[in-house]
């Protein structure tokens, strides 16, 4: 059964069923494990991480890697947001409803298959950054309960027939960026949104897919990536301060 727009609500607690039965599945679940679990793995003391940007809780890390002259460069951001829960935070980062209002570097977004409640394939062009060619990108997205109060988004590049790579002014990109969250409460207490906060974990890897200069590609992530994990989770907690809380 096909899944519509509207069915995509909050975040289902459990896998749905018709992922499992999916073509994907196998590859979705496998590479989210692995993302959710190298999200909260810390970064702090590791070898090759440098900080590039702090600003109140938010600390962002990257790790320069080049291949055949592109940039790779993985990048890893930690955060701590007060009055959300993780449920919350994943429903606004995966709920398409939402996304121009927080994602900046988007000129189209369009769904190319309705997978389940938990799983949407999508096909998203950005905006061009000269003097590079402008960019395409087609991935899953795929939403999780994990134990210990926390919810993630995993998005991964896939390939579909409907939307063959490099054919017009795109240049394909690949992308595997993971969005985790956990909630914490104090004990014996009921949670609240005067009580939770929730720590984000958020890992992305983008390879360009063809020739970008590799001092603007910095420079473009470095004001970039804190633009946008400052501005979505403002926007989740501008969108939740009036609703009763979701865990
Ligand atoms: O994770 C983010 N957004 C998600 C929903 O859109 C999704 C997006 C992944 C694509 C990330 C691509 C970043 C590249 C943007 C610049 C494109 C210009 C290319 C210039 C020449 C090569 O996971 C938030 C992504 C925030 C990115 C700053």
């Amino acid at each position: 059964t096909e899944v519509t727009r509207d069915e995509v609500e909050l975040p289902p607690p459990a896998i749905d069923n018709r992922l499992t039965v999916h073509p994907l599945w196998a590859e979705i679940d496998r590479i989210s494990t692995e993302q959710i679990q190298a999200a909260f793995e810390g970064v702090g003391g590791e070898i090759g991480w440098q900080l590039f940007a702090e600003e109140g809780d938010m600390r962002m890390y990257r790790r320069e890697m080049e291949v055949d002259g592109m940039v790779m460069d993985p990048l890893k951001a930690i955060h701590k947001v007060r009055g959300v829960s993780a449920r919350e935070m994943c429903h606004y980062f995966f709920n398409p409803r939402y996304r121009y209002e927080w994602e900046t570097t988007l000129e189209t977004m369009n769904i190319v298959e309705a997978v389940s409640s938990d799983t949407l394939v999508f096909h998203q062009t950005f905006k061009r950054i000269w003097p590079a060619s402008q960019r395409d990108a087609l991935f899953w997205s795929h939403v999780r309960a994990a134990p210990h109060n926390t919810y993630a988004v995993t998005n991964h590049s896939t390939a579909h027939p409907d939307y063959p790579s490099n054919t017009g002014a795109c240049i394909r990109l690949l992308v595997t960026v993971c969005l985790a969250c956990r909630s914490t409460f104090p004990p014996n207490e009921t949670p609240g949104r005067d009580n939770i906060t929730t720590s984000i974990a958020y890992c992305s890897t983008v390879n360009p897919g063809g020739w970008a200069p590799a001092g603007a590609l910095r420079a473009i992530y470095k004001r970039e990536y804190p633009k946008f994990l400052k501005r979505f989770t403002n926007y989740v907690v501008e969108q939740c301060r009036d609703k009763p809380l979701a865990i």
